[in-house]
């Protein structure tokens, strides 16, 4: 029998170490604290963890701004203590993901240190250097996406620099061989180590236009969801040349190169371009990508027919390609709040994972998703990220989804022995690890128990997918691999829903997963709000 490769159909759980488990009492998470948390993550069923950056780091962009891509910061741990993670993760049967961020390094890395001193050192090309326009102002009109222009001027050169996220997140030119070579080095560094994939952070901004031409301007869009700001001028452009350039194929070919050197591991590419979707079936194309990371459904839309159309979508031009799902991460709202609004059900939680771990692909779910957490409310003086800070109110920031685990109802919420770096909020005390351990019925029980149970449906895992036409807020799917042929139903809506199912096909229910469900008579199907309808087609 052929070998399945581990992550097709996986279930990713991402893992924000900061904000995990404190084991050295200084208010942060760090690595031992997920080695001791690893049995409860892999008791719910979960096939792998992808851990955000834990690398050296000056902790602007809290660890995504990398001034050594090799050292484990002294804040998370040593590398040695990493060792120890993998060691442990795979003896639980987890495989580990590792967050590369390639695209640009820290203005801490020695690299942008050497570069920015002169024009002429051996680094001086290692960075995305162009001069000012005959009146001084920046080369062209790029944006950066935490706010203001993309450029920062450097006295020492006379020249500016490019940053696409912050000024301290200077942009690595990838149009010169050597710094490709670097980064592939680095990236062999934790290949070699063990690691069992890669999670390759905004992986479409690695080339930008050689030419520096201007973007064009796009009219104000309504942009909501997606870690955006609806005020930032970001979205007043095309981004055509400041990312998704034609040279990163080549580059993600050498990078599938190195990786097909190893035993079974993955890339994951986080794809943003212009038409994400295209792009998505673009880099994860043979010899490419394994997967692709889609923002589709990180937006506000919970409708039927816009989780569908974007599926259809992506099915219609990705082909083979392997997406991945995902509908909370550390950049976004907590789904339960984005989708839920003010007075979310109770079984909102658990109804909209299995829904994302049944569509076709992967899916990465974030810590606390399990818990059904909502998005916490982090008052201005705690603010501590700096795209929050720029653009408070309007855009409060990421803070409120990468508030600290609450493993218990104490006050440190048995994450740390002093004051966390993120307030934790009193109503995820109540949401706590503990509590839900020994409350039936609650979101934890139901993840684990829906986790278990789709272990069993190879549909789910590795099918294909098509759709039913039902009316909004129904959405209903059928997967269908070798000798399993499975419908799922979801009531999206707060409300009870009665629907005549558009199948001739009879059908058993399965009722193993255990979450809020219907009842069928004939063809005939009454979901509760927020209830799911799991059955095998003959
Ligand atoms: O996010 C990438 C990112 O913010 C953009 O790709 C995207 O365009 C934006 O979310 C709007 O859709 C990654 C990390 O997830 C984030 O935490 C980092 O701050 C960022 O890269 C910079 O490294």
């Amino acid at each position: 029998m052929q070998k399945q490769s581990w992550w097709r159909g996986a279930i990713v759980y991402q893992i924000y170490p900061r904000s995990f488990l404190d084991t050295d009492g200084n208010g942060v998470g760090d690595l031992p604290g997920i080695i001791e948390k690893l049995d409860y993550v892999a008791s719910l069923g979960v096939d792998a963890i992808w851990i955000s950056p834990f690398f050296k780091s000056p902790m602007a962009d809290f660890g995504y701004d990398i001034a050594d891509y090799r050292a484990v910061d002294p804040l998370f741990g040593t590398l040695e203590d990493f060792d120890r993670l993998l060691a442990k993760a795979h003896s639980l049967n987890l495989k580990v993901m590792i967050d590369q961020v390639l695209s640009h390094t820290s203005n801490d890395h020695e690299w942008f240190k050497e570069s920015r001193e002169n024009r002429d050192n051996p680094k001086a090309d290692w960075y995305v250097w162009a001069d000012a326009q005959e009146d001084g102002t920046p080369p062209n009109n790029w944006m950066s996406i935490f706010g203001g222009v993309a450029w920062r001027w450097e006295p020492r050169r006379q020249q500016y620099y490019l940053h696409n996220f912050l000024s301290s997140q200077p942009d690595l030119n990838f149009h010169n061989p050597d710094v490709q070579q670097a980064t592939l080095d680095n990236v062999q560094f934790w290949l070699d180590r063990g690691v069992d994939g890669l999670r390759l952070d905004a992986i479409n901004f690695c080339f930008h236009d050689a030419k520096l031409r201007d973007n064009p301007p796009k009219p104000k869009a309504k942009r909501t969801g997606r870690g955006f700001s609806p005020d930032n001028p970001y979205a007043f452009q095309y981004h055509y040349y400041n990312n998704t350039q034609p040279e990163n194929l080549k580059f993600l070919a050498d990078l599938r190169q190195l990786m097909d050197r190893y035993d079974d591991v993955a890339a994951l590419g986080e794809i943003s371009s212009e038409d994400s979707l295209a792009t998505m079936a673009e880099y994860t194309r043979p010899g490419l990508l394994h997967m692709g990371y889609s923002f589709e459904l990180l937006t506000d839309d919970f409708s039927a027919r816009y989780i569908r159309e974007t599926v259809e979508n992506l099915e219609a031009k990705a082909g083979e390609g392997w997406p991945c799902w995902s509908i909370s991460n550390h950049d976004v709202k907590r789904v339960v709040s984005r989708w839920g609004g003010q007075n979310p059900s109770p079984h909102l939680a658990n109804q909209v994972s299995a829904m994302v771990c049944s569509l076709r692909g992967s899916v990465c779910v974030y810590q606390g998703e399990e818990l059904g957490l909502n998005e916490a409310e982090v008052p201005y003086e705690a603010l501590q990220d700096p795209y929050g800070i720029a653009f408070w109110p309007s855009f409060k920031g990421r803070d409120g989804c990468r508030t600290p685990m609450p493993w218990n109802d104490s006050e440190g919420a048995g994450f740390s022995a002093s004051t966390p770096w993120l307030p934790i909020p009193n109503e995820h005390r109540q949401m706590a690890v503990t509590r839900q351990e020994s409350e039936p019925g609650s979101p934890l029980q139901g993840f684990r128990r829906f986790m278990a149970w789709r272990k069993n449906q190879p549909a789910l895992r590795f099918g294909s997918i098509r759709f039913l036409d039902t009316p909004e807020p129904i959405l209903a799917l059928v997967r269908e691999h070798e000798q399993q042929r499975l419908l799922a139903v979801f009531n999206l809506s707060n409300q009870e829903h009665e629907l005549e199912l558009p199948l001739n096909h009879a059908l058993t229910a399965e009722n193993g997963h255990g979450l809020l469900t219907g009842k069928l008579a004939g063809r005939r199907l009454t979901l509760p709000a927020h209830a799911v309808f799991f059955a095998n087609l003959a």
